[in-house]
């Protein structure tokens, strides 16, 4: 394979090294799809782009675009290629295409009435509409994720984690190239105007607001930044997991390379928290006082309400306990399971029942439920364990501070706008209560004003090297084997 440095990237030190069999960064838009032999899709594609800079430059990173940020960069999707590290401007970054590589020809569907049959390489007429639909829910939410986190950069608490906010932003803008990208290869003249809707809607906007409710909350400090990343991108890795068995083979081969990347962003959320949790630790012990407010870091159980919230919201994400949607989805083989192919079953469902939960004259009682019905809730059983784990690791660190004090995922009921818990009441540890109690008791659970501001007075931003917030704790290690003060954000 050949290696070669781009020239066009501008100055020796922004220079990557291209595979160029893989990904051709002379292309305006880098990409492994063979953009440079289909003339009506490059032409389309270079049509959007300069409505993408421009939503980019008005609703991306409020950040001096014109800074070197250490940037990772695909520059194959291999495991060698897909992360290589560099200074780049952010006005420079090149938002590409990327496919993950095929690892059989003879590539079969894993699940629902096609189970068995080759893959799709084109969209059939039938299941236009639907899949039309999973990729402009999916394409919505990463630019919704880029406008929440707009305002971040200015109050970084150290440069190591400006960076990874610039890191996820670029990523998911290149996220919504991705499905931008089967919008227009593969939707024709609807595909396009889904495209240039996707630039329109807003995060939080009243009259245009982003598809699903979590992704108009807004994201007004790092806190909520680290929360929002641990669990509500939690959430894109199981729906992104999902469509990554479609029978549709871009959509699913698009989603797989989304992943790679995905598991960055959860880390920086499951980290993040780790660091502040760390922090208030440390001045509990050292000043022998559970009010670490006095000195400036942030106490366990402010940040207990921001996991109530956060875990809520996301677990909202997965939508209805019983759906008919997420059914005809699975039956027609366009979204399957979390990783369906280890699932031990007949992976067509039709005769199989799942338990839910369910409120059911006043009290919560298990239903067996069809399980084609139930696999939105069978996501989101999948999702919670996984959030478990990260929180079982936020409370070792307590506990190896002699500190009595535990974190806990509220109840799934707590909270939630969607689905068979919409029109209850649900306390975190999932007692049925009325209105009237919820409305006096919701303070002790969820972030409050009082807690907000305290939050907000403590974003002021460090940008010397090596230098950190002091409510929140250096991370263990850098970027890329890079020392904790390394420049890595160029002023
Ligand atoms: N908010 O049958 P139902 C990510 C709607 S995150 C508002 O119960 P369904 C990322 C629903 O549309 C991953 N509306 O649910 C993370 C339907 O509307 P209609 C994003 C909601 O359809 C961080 C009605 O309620 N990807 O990548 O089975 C940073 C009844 O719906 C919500 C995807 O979501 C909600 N929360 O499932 C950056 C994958 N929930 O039909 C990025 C694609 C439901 O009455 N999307 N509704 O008009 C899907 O697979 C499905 O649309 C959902 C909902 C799982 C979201």
């Amino acid at each position: 394979m050949e290696l070669e440095s781009d020239p066009s990237l501008g100055d020796a030190e922004s220079r990557v090294t291209v595979m160029t069999s893989m990904v051709d960064y002379n292309e305006l838009i880098p990409n492994n799809v063979g953009l440079a032999s289909d003339r009506r899709l490059k032409r389309a594609l270079e049509r959007w782009h300069p409505q993408f800079m421009k939503w980019w430059k008005a609703h991306g990173p409020e950040h001096d675009q014109n800074k070197k940020v250490y940037l990772r960069t695909a520059v194959s999707v291999d495991k060698n290629g897909w992360a290589h590290y560099d200074y780049v401007k952010l006005q420079e970054y090149r938002w590409g295409v990327f496919l993950a590589e095929n690892s059989t020809t003879d590539k079969r569907i894993t699940f629902g009435d096609h189970r068995g049959d080759p893959v799709w390489r084109e969209v059939p007429g039938e299941y236009r509409g639907s899949l039309r639909r999973l990729i402009v829910t999916q394409g919505d939410t990463e630019p919704a994720s880029v406008e929440q986190q707009r305002w971040l950069s200015a109050t970084a608490p150290s440069l190591f984690d400006m960076r990874s906010l610039l890191q996820i932003n670029v990523e998911e803008a290149r996220h919504l190239w991705a499905m931008v990208y089967l919008l227009v290869a593969y939707f024709g003249r609807d595909g396009r105007q889904e495209a240039e809707d996707l630039l329109k809607r807003r995060s939080g906007d009243n009259d245009k607001p982003r598809i699903l409710d979590a992704f108009n909350e807004p994201t007004p400090d790092w806190l909520s930044f680290f929360f929002f990343t641990f669990f509500t991108d939690r959430d894109g890795k199981y729906q992104l997991a999902s469509l990554a068995e479609s029978a549709f083979d871009p959509l699913a081969r698009t989603c797989r390379f989304m992943l790679t990347e995905e598991a960055h962003h959860m880390y920086v959320g499951e980290t993040g928290v780790s660091r502040v949790v760390q922090k208030a630790c440390e001045v509990m012990r050292e000043k022998k006082t559970d009010d670490v407010r006095k000195h400036g870091a942030i106490d366990l159980p402010t940040m207990q309400k921001y996991i109530n919230f956060h875990f809520s919201v996301s677990t909202d994400l997965f939508g209805g306990e019983r759906s008919t949607n997420a059914a005809n989805y699975f039956t027609q083989s366009l979204k399957g399971r979390y990783r369906e192919s280890h699932i031990m079953d007949d992976h067509r469902l039709k005769n199989d029942e799942y338990l839910i939960t369910k409120v059911e004259s006043g009290r919560m009682v298990m239903a067996e439920t069809p399980a084609l019905l139930s696999i939105n809730e069978r996501l989101r059983d999948d999702y919670i364990a996984d959030c478990q784990r990260g929180v079982d690791r936020w409370n070792k660190i307590i506990a190896a501070h002699d500190i009595d004090f535990e974190f806990k995922l509220p109840h799934r009921g707590f909270n939630r706008k969607i689905g068979q818990f919409e029109n209850v009441s649900v306390t975190p540890v999932g007692d049925l209560i009325d209105d009237e109690t919820w409305e006096k008791c919701k303070v002790q659970w969820l972030p409050g004003i009082g807690d907000e501001e305290y939050v907000a007075s403590l974003m002021e931003p460090i940008t010397e090297c090596g230098g950190f917030a002091r409510w929140i704790a250096p991370p263990r290690v850098g970027i890329n084997s890079q020392p904790i003060d390394f420049p890595y954000v160029r002023f």
